[in-house]
């Protein structure tokens, strides 16, 4: 599968010098070896993003801004083939994208210290307060409705309806649960009209992963720019909360595991808020702990509504997987919940206190 995209982006080195790299759900990815060179070779997941010349799309105009107005900000541009395409394109294999991959640069699969959230956070941060003078609106929607909860409620719903039976018995408490919590949906409802609410360019996808960090463990710039849209903090500071907080991830079936740690907390607080403090609403920094609940309530309802759609979506790896994961996020939610007051003190302590840095 992967000779005819080796010669469309002119790479020498033997097929098999490709290693599948990371743990990403949707693309598949792999690191090359090309000469001594390395590249970060994926996939891209047709059957989720329709339209992948949208991604290019983006990614073009958002490198061309950032060139224009902050020309040291590194920014990982992907490699054209030699046809000078941005993807290449196989009948059989569909779609492919080339990058450098960043000399000295590492990336974490899990967070392990405080610090890196920071780091992170202030990556994230910094990357859409760069774009605060660009049109968000020029960008393409590559994933229609992708953050929209009342509309990953619905699809709840109507797996509710038309979803495996047997499923859809056996899990009546998480189901319950979900329903339970429908108050963060109508929350989000008043965010769509609210005009303190600005969509702004948002990555939409801000596990630590995608942060590439150098030797001394500072942040460098983000990556995986797929779902660059016009949408709200919420979506990256509660990406943030849902993958930084807890020392376990969405996969761990024990819950006694799970936790709030405040001190990541504050970490993302920090680092977020140390760049855009000065560009998000009093409103908007008021919904700092409800991006949290609502992240990690909208990954809840798309695992269970997976999983009575029999694991169309995220596939599964054994039986009830996408159950697993719903649970996690719900037991995540509901220890989050408990917190809520005293967290979203530190914000507005944080936010009386501090003005936006400067130091890009
Ligand atoms: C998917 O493929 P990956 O792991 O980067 C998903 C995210 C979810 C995540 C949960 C396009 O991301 O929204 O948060 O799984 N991406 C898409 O692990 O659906
Ligand atoms: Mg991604």
């Amino acid at each position: 599968m992967l000779q005819k995209v080796f010669n469309a982006f002119g790479i020498t080195a033997d097929i098999n010098t490709a290693i599948p790299f990371g743990s990403g759900l949707i693309n598949d990815t792999w690191k090359i070896n090309n000469a001594g060179k390395y590249f970060i070779l994926q996939r891209i997941n047709h059957q989720v993003f329709k339209e992948p010349g949208a991604i290019a799309y983006n990614i073009n105009i958002t490198a061309t801004y950032l060139h224009q107005h902050y020309p040291c900000y590194l920014f990982v541009m992907p490699v054209k083939t030699i046809d000078g395409e941005d993807i290449f394109f196989d009948d059989d294999n569909g779609y492919f994208r080339l990058s450098p991959f960043v000399e000295s640069s590492h990336t974490l699969d899990v967070v392990q210290q405080p610090q890196q959230a920071l780091e992170a956070a202030r990556q994230f941060g910094k990357f859409t307060k760069l774009l605060t003078g660009f049109d968000a609106n020029k960008l393409k929607i590559t994933l229609p409705d992708f953050h929209n909860l009342s509309l990953r409620y619905q699809q709840f719903e109507e797996a509710l309806s038309k979803g495996n039976k047997e499923r859809i018995q056996q899990s009546d408490k998480l189901i319950n649960a979900i329903i339970e919590h429908k108050y963060l949906v109508e929350i989000f409802e008043k965010i769509k009209c609210s005009p303190q609410f600005k969509l702004r360019v948002t990555h939409h996808d801000t596990k630590i992963s995608n942060v590439l960090f150098d030797e001394n463990n500072k942040g460098m710039c983000i990556i995986d720019l797929d779902t660059l849209m016009p949408g709200y903090f919420i979506s990256d500071v509660g990406d943030m909360m849902r993958t930084y907080l807890s020392p376990i991830s969405e996969e761990e079936n024990d819950f006694s595991q799970i936790a709030i740690r405040d001190e990541y907390f504050v970490a993302i607080v920090e680092g977020y808020l140390g760049q855009l403090n000065d560009e998000l609403s009093e409103e908007e920094k008021g919904h700092f702990v409800y991006a949290g609940k609502f992240m990690i309530y909208m990954q809840a309802i798309r695992f269970i509504a997976d999983y009575l759609n029999n694991d169309i979506y995220y596939g599964s790896k054994y039986e009830g997987q996408n159950y697993v994961r719903a649970g996690n996020q719900l037991c995540l939610l509901q220890q989050l919940e408990d917190k809520e007051d005293r967290l979203q003190q530190l914000v507005a302590s944080f936010s009386a206190n501090q003005f936006t840095t400067n130091n890009l």
